[in-house]
């Protein structure tokens, strides 16, 4: 029997400054109305949570780049959000992030990093690249970035990370794609390959030992009809089952490390069951099976 993960840290993080639609900071709220902490303790796991970070909403900040809006605080609060994750691996706890916009994964990535002296091999699962610079971001979305970020700033190695479930890339993301040479996955790909032949193939790349992986989980990867709850849903996207044998993969692959999941937008949900699917997915990213 593989080792299961014993105790979860969760570190929610209410921030909408990095995306257009409003309510994304409502996404930890509705995890825990969700019954995330009952659920992973009926896995057998100890939960600790450790609550909310402060985030200013926009009302009370100023914009002050054009190019990443709101780059300065959202800055700050991965900084503080990287130093508690930081101090949960240190522990020897597991961060489970509760999102809030994709901009948080640069906080999330930079504390494992730190932490283990080395950065994480990353399974972005997503709708989007998220790979946009300042420079060729359409939107000025600093949720649009993170992962150029991650790359830049936080030392992840582009050969050690894989996207899974592209169906929206900007001109300028493709281009960076193509010339870093990251494996990217598309719905195509899972189309023809199938699920588990993809998360296999990921695996192999991002993977090279025990909690070497961070999965970060933007749920508009998932399909709108599964996931409507988000602000920007695209069609054609990752199914129920295939959502489930994705995370299913990665638990019997003994290799996760962190996990994040990001936004969820309540207001657009419909009977929270964006969240719902959100729990039942962290349940089947740490080993609940059916039998
Ligand atoms: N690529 C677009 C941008 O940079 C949209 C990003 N939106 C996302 N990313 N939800 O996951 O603004
Ligand atoms: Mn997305
Ligand atoms: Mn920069
Ligand atoms: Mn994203």
């Amino acid at each position: 029997e593989r080792k299961r993960v014993a105790k979860v840290d969760v570190v929610g993080v209410p921030m909408d400054l990095g995306a257009d639609r409003r309510g994304v900071d409502m996404g930890p709220s509705a995890i825990r109305y969700a019954r995330l902490k009952e659920s992973l303790e009926r896995l057998g796991i100890e939960v600790t949570d450790h609550g909310n970070l402060r985030v200013p909403v926009p009302e009370s900040a100023t914009e002050a780049e054009a190019d990443a809006k709101y780059y300065p605080i959202i800055k700050a609060v991965c900084d503080e959000l990287a130093g508690i994750v930081e101090g949960v691996v240190r522990a020897g706890g597991f961060p489970l992030v509760l999102g809030g916009d994709h901009s948080i994964a640069m906080g999330t990535i930079a504390g494992v990093a730190r932490a283990r002296g080395r950065a994480p091999g990353v399974i972005w699962v997503d709708a989007h690249g998220d790979i946009n610079t300042p420079l060729t971001s359409p939107s000025g979305n600093v949720h649009g970035m993170p992962v150029h970020f991650a790359l830049q700033e936080h030392a992840v190695d582009p050969a050690r990370m894989a996207f899974i479930g592209l169906r929206d890339v900007d001109e300028g993301e493709k281009k960076i794609i193509r010339e870093l040479g990251v494996k990217a996955f598309t719905m195509a790909d899972v189309d023809r390959l199938g699920m588990s032949g993809v998360v296999a193939e990921a695996l192999a790349i991002v993977a090279d030992g025990e909690h070497s992986v961070h999965v970060s989980f933007d749920m508009d990867g998932v399909d709108p009809q599964e996931a409507p709850g988000v602000g920007t849903p695209v069609r054609g996207g990752i199914t129920y089952r295939e959502a489930h044998l994705l995370m299913e993969g990665v638990a019997a692959s003994g290799t996760l490390g962190s996990l994040e999941i990001t936004e969820i937008n309540p207001i657009l949900d419909r009977e929270n069951q964006t969240a719902i699917l959100a729990v039942e997915l962290i349940l089947s990213a740490l080993g609940k099976t059916t039998l």
